[in-house]
C-alpha cells in the first residue's frame, strides 16, 4: 500500500505562454493541475509511495491526467471516472511580476462530484499519512463530505492528517472559507497553512491561531509568510527557515512543493528544522520553472539543491 494518501481534484492545466496574458496568448501547454495530485507528485517524484484518490470525466482531457499521475509514479488504482461529468479545466498565464490570471471550468466537474461512496476503506488501509486540502470540501457538499469520510478512515487506519488551507478565493466568500476550512483546520495532526490563511480562517493573529490548534489536535503547526520565510511551531518550540533566494518565473505550486518537502522529510523521520529546510528547497525548485509540478525534484536533485544552497549561504 501507499505511505501517503492524497485527494482531491485534478484537473486538465492549459498554461499560456510565458508572460502573455491569457485573452492574448495563442500557444498552451497542457499539463495537470490540482494541489492535492501535485503534492502526490512531488512526494512520487522525491521516492515515496503516494496515491491520489479523486474524479475525472470519462473524456480525454480525464485520461490524460490519470496518464499523466501514473506516468509520475503516483498511485491512481483507487481514483475513479464519472461517466456523466466532464474533467475539471483549468486555464492560466504565468508572470512572475503581477497576478496570475486563473479561470476554471470546473463547476459540475467529475472531481467535484466526488462524494463518500468513492472513497473506499482499502484506499487508506496501510497509509501513514493522509493530506488534504481545503479546497476539496469546497468544491460541493459531496466533496465535503467526502473529506470528512476520509478523515475517518485516516483515524481508523492509525494515519496522520496533514492539512493545507489552500484558500483560492475564486471557490468562495470568506465567510465559507472560514467555516469550512476551518473545521479542518481543528482535525488535522499536521497544519500547514500560510499566515494570511490562518488570519482568514480563524480571525486571530496567525500566532495565535497556531497556539490554540497546538492546544488541540495539532502536534505542528507550519506557517508560511509572503516574504516565503516559514516558521513550524510544536509543543517544543519554534523553528524558523529564510527562503533560498532564486528567481521566481512562476511562483504557482509552490504551496503543494512545500508540503511534498516537508512530508517526504518527516516521514524519512528527519527533525523539524531539516523538514523545513527540505520543504523551503523543494519549493524554490519548482518556482523556478513552469507549471506547477516541472520542477519537482527527484531526492537526489533535492540533495544537490539543498548543499548548493548550503554553500551559497556561507
Ligand atoms: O496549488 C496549485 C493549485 O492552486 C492549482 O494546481 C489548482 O488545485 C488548484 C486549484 O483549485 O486552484
Amino acid at each position: 500500500g501507499p505511505d501517503v494518501v492524497t485527494c482531491g481534484e485534478a484537473m486538465l492545466l492549459l498554461l499560456a505562454e510565458p508572460g502573455v496574458p491569457l485573452e492574448r496568448a495563442v500557444h498552451f501547454r497542457r499539463s495537470v493541475a490540482g494541489a492535492e495530485s501535485n503534492v502526490a507528485m512531488g512526494l512520487a517524484r522525491l521516492g515515496h509511495r503516494a496515491r491520489w484518490l479523486g474524479r475525472v470525466g470519462a473524456d480525454p482531457a480525464g485520461r490524460a491526467v490519470l496518464r499523466e499521475l501514473r506516468a509520475e509514479g503516483v498511485d491512481v488504482a483507487h481514483a475513479g471516472v464519472d461517466e456523466q461529468a466532464p474533467t475539471g479545466l483549468l486555464l492560466r498565464d504565468s508572470h512572475p511580476h503581477r497576478a496570475i490570471d486563473v479561470q476554471y471550468y470546473r463547476s459540475g466537474s467529475a472531481g467535484s462530484r466526488l462524494a463518500p461512496e468513492h472513497i473506499p476503506a482499502e484506499a487508506v488501509a496501510g497509509a501513514r499519512l493522509v493530506h488534504i486540502s481545503g479546497i476539496t470540501p469546497m468544491l460541493s457538499p459531496t466533496a465535503a463530505a467526502a473529506t470528512d469520510r476520509l478523515i475517518e478512515l485516516a483515524r481508523a487506519a492509525g494515519a496522520e492528517v496533514s492539512f493545507d488551507p489552500n484558500v483560492r478565493r475564486k471557490l468562495g466568500g470568506a465567510a465559507q472559507w472560514a467555516q469550512t476550512a476551518g473545521r479542518l483546520l481543528r482535525e488535522a495532526d499536521l497544519v500547514l497553512a500560510g499566515e494570511d490563511e490562518l488570519e482568514l480562517l480563524t480571525a486571530r493573529s496567525a500566532d495565535e491561531a497556531a497556539a490554540e490548534l497546538l492546544d488541540g489536535r495539532a502536534h505542528t503547526v507550519v506557517i508560511k509568510r509572503a516574504d516565503r520565510s516559514a516558521t513550524a511551531l510544536t509543543a517544543g518550540g519554534r523553528g524558523d527557515q529564510p527562503p533560498y533566494p532564486v528567481p521566481v518565473t512562476d511562483p504557482v505550486g509552490a504551496g503543494d512543493a512545500f508540503a511534498a518537502g516537508y512530508l517526504s522529510a518527516r516521514l524519512r523521520g528527519l527533525s523539524e528544522s531539516r523538514a523545513l529546510a527540505e520543504a523551503a528547497c523543494v519549493a524554490a525548485l519548482v518556482v523556478q520553472s513552469a507549471t506547477d509540478t516541472d520542477g519537482l525534484p527527484s531526492a537526489d536533485g533535492r540533495e544537490r539543491a539543498l548543499a548548493a544552497f548550503e554553500d551559497g549561504a556561507d
